[in-house]
């Protein structure tokens, strides 16, 4: 059969995920960690398979290392759970925060404290006193690496924006004595072998807007979300979904759903025609923000 032109277009997800300037940070990167002692991975917990970088663990081997599922206040609760308890099962330190209404925040400074003692001791059996334990804040762009900094250190010393890329510079700041942490700019590594993690980055806006195409990707978000969540879209944009799973997986079904959002929510241009940009980007931010409710998009095993 003829592929038509709306299946060509959702086909494939097409965009520069990984920008000239990150080869450079990895490099930096990959110098600092040799400095380090304690590497605190920030992870997005509505995608922590995404989120997660899959070489660390080599550049990690003999350091210290906790796992800071971020965001919890947006992903599924039960999911959350499942995600710490997967984590220590597998011998890493892990911890669910919301940085930005500081919820956790005070148990992630008393497992740091705790890892920290470790290492301290390390260093005055080899004689080193005065020792300033030096941690890395590691992570995807956007997933709230110099909020975590700031709630940390009670001072507003990192800038914090909702966007991929506000952090240009790695920058020292100190949360105790005998700790400095470090914030980093966001990295995306190159591991996309499937497309499936490159659109969750994008649903979480850990991609840069310019680096994608937005209907595109909200059209894949839409598609998810019926499958998943349909009834959270339902009451979100008052709408009523197919409840059969064929139609659910048909770009034409999904289209048409997605031009009755747009109609609903004022998304038109004159003449009556859909406004694809304005729908595909309400679609994002509404995900972005919550207003679906609390979704986590990959599960453990
Ligand atoms: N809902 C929610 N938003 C958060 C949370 N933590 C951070 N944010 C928001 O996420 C956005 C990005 O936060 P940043 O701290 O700038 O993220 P970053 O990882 O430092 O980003 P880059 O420096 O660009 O790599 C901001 O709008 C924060 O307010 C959280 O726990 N929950
Ligand atoms: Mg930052």
């Amino acid at each position: 059969m003829e592929e038509n032109n709306t299946e060509k277009k959702f086909r494939s997800a097409s965009f520069s995920w990984y920008p000239g300037h990150m080869a450079k940070t990895k490099r930096h990167m990959i110098e600092d960690l040799k400095l380090i002692d304690l590497v605190v991975e920030i992870l997005d917990a509505r995608i922590p398979v995404a989120s997660r970088n899959p070489d660390l663990a080599h550049y990690v081997k003999n350091k210290r290392q906790i796992i800071v599922l971020n965001k919890s206040d947006l992903a599924d609760e039960n999911s959350t759970n499942d995600w710490v308890k997967y984590f220590r099962n597998n011998g890493i330190n892990a911890i669910a925060i919301e940085a930005n209404s500081k919820k956790g925040i005070n148990q992630l400074l008393k497992l740091i404290n705790l890892v920290n003692t470790d290492i301290q001791k390390k260093y005055k059996q080899k004689g080193r006193i005065g020792y300033v334990t030096k941690a890395m804040i590691f992570g995807i762009p956007n997933v709230g690496k110099s909020t975590v900094i700031n709630s940390l250190s009670g001072k507003k010393t990192a800038k914090v924006e909702n966007r991929p890329g506000v952090t240009k510079q790695k920058q020292w700041i100190r949360i105790a004595d005998n700790i400095q942490l470090m914030d980093t700019p966001g990295m995306l590594w190159p591991k996309f072998e499937n497309e499936k993690i490159a659109m969750n980055l994008a649903f979480t806006n850990s991609i840069g807007q310019n680096a994608m195409d937005t209907e595109e990707v909200a059209f894949y978000l839409l598609k998810l979300l019926v499958n998943n969540y349909k009834s959270n879209v339902e009451s979100r944009y008052n709408i009523v979904i197919a409840d059969d799973s064929n139609l659910l997986n048909d770009n034409f079904y999904i289209v048409e759903l997605r031009d009755n959002i747009a109609k609903n929510n004022g998304c038109i241009v004159s003449g009556g025609n859909i406004d694809e940009t304005k729908v595909s980007n309400m679609i994002l931010n509404d995900f972005q923000l919550g207003k679906f409710g609390r979704i986590t998009l990959e599960k453990p095993e």
